[in-house]
């Protein structure tokens, strides 16, 4: 086998050609201030979606765990920043945004291939080693194992940023029983006394530097299931999918450098989106466009909620006849969300269609929907 340091800066190599922004190594070591900082926001019930629930914290801060003889952990980011985005268009136009992770083909899938290829030359190197790759794939927390490694550092917006590429960067990682030479880890967080990001939040969901209450954060309101909170929603704007604010206030992404263009084109899902389109989409049009993004894991009719969220916030009457159709739409959400949107828009035709609504409709949160929107 070659000699260890080799191998990293082989890998190193490797990672760049590949268009991996970093890479860094961290030992398998279970991950402890990860830990207690996990432990914390979970008992304040600021954590615990995601398959993270009280008394799995230790379970996804232990890398040592992920693989029989694991050594090390090679965590590598990607940068999605794209070096022109289209600019967004006036509100009247009726478009949603999205998050720019989630413009391009699923980051899961580029990130993925990346990382095979410099498990592949790792193989090569260290021939006979066992691997496993990792991206948001497995129980481990893909922020803490960067940071652990030097990879990166983190900010008071919970994102961490690493060289060039700003926070601007997808995580993940090859463990490893190789036993190859560690990185040092980046203690300090460089944010000094800033706090652009927590006075830019537009729903108060950084509470404190480092510490996001999720159930607040736009990012999780654009994914969770069910009904969005209805205080909520006024603050979400026109985000149908994640949300980029806390990264788009903050100097240290001013100027970040984009990453491969190849690797996050345009499409399938539009940066701006219109949002009649969205909302009157079908079953079959979805599984042929937005299906195939990032966003596609949250099915259409999140999406389609989502839309009337930000119709409602727009405010302009134009969106009253397709709200109206999906008031009568298969499904609930929908047509709850549909409601607070007609409600918001205050368009008198619409608030006397909805009004008769209140006769005819048999789910009971849709009802409350309609009844809070009479006002
Ligand atoms: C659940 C989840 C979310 C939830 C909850 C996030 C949260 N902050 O609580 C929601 C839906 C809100 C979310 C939003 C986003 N997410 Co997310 N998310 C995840 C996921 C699947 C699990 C992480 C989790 O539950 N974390 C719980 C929180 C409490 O911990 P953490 O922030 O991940 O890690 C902290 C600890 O490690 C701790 N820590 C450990 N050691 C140390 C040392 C020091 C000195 C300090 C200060 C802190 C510290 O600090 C870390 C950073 O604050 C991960 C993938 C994964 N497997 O890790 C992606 C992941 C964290 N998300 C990611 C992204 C891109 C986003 C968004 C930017 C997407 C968007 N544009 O909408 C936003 C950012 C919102 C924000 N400001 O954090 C990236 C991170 C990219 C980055 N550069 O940081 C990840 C890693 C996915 C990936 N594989 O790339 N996300
Ligand atoms: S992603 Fe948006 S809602 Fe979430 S913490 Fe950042 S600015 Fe706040
Ligand atoms: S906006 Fe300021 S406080 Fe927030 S992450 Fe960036 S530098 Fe840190």
């Amino acid at each position: 086998m070659m000699d260890a340091v080799r191998i990293v800066a082989e890998l190193r190599i490797c990672a760049s050609r590949a268009g991996l922004t970093g890479l860094a190594v961290g030992p398998a070591r279970p991950l402890e201030e990860a830990a207690r900082r996990l432990r914390e926001r979970v008992a304040k019930g600021f954590a615990g979606h995601y398959g993270l629930t009280e008394g799995s914290e230790e379970r996804f801060c232990r890398p040592d765990t992920l693989l029989p003889g694991a050594k090390s952990v090679i965590c590598c980011a990607l940068s999605y920043l794209r070096p022109s985005d289209p600019p967004a268009p006036p509100p009247e136009s009726l478009c949603g945004v999205t998050a720019r992770f989630a413009r391009g083909r699923d980051y899961h899938l580029v990130m993925q291939e990346k990382l095979s290829v410099v498990e592949a030359r790792l193989k090569e190197l260290a021939p006979g080693c066992s691997t496993r790759v990792l991206c948001d794939t497995g129980p481990l927390m893909d922020r803490a194992a960067a940071l652990a490694s030097g990879l990166a550092w983190a900010g008071k917006n919970a994102c961490v940023f690493t060289g060039e590429a700003g926070s601007w960067v997808v995580l993940g990682e090859i463990v490893t029983d190789v036993e190859l030479p560690f990185d040092e880890p980046s203690p300090d967080h460089r944010c000094g006394s800033c706090e652009l990001c927590l006075a830019a939040c537009p729903t108060g969901a950084i509470v404190s530097p480092f510490e996001i209450d999720l159930n607040r954060c736009i990012s999780h309101l654009t994914q969770m299931s069910g009904i969005i909170p209805r205080q909520l929603r006024p603050l979400m704007g026109t985000m149908i999918y994640g949300c980029d604010i806390c990264q788009e206030v903050c100097p240290h992404n001013a100027a970040a450098v984009p990453g491969d263009p190849s690797d996050f084109e345009p499409g399938p899902v539009p940066a701006f989106p219109d949002l009649i389109w969205l909302l009157e989409m079908t079953q079959a049009e979805f599984e042929t466009s937005l299906k195939r993004g990032s966003p596609g894991w949250i099915g259409r009719n999140r999406l389609r909620r989502n839309a009337c969220v930000a119709l409602g916030n727009i405010g302009d009457s134009s969106a009253v006849p397709a709200l109206l159709k999906a008031l009568h739409d298969p499904s609930s959400v929908v047509r709850a969300h549909a409601a607070w949107a007609l409600g918001r828009i205050g368009d008198p035709k619409g608030l006397e269609i909805l009004q008769k609504r209140l006769t005819r409709e048999p789910d009971p949160d849709v009802l409350a929907e309609i009844r809070a929107a009479q006002g």
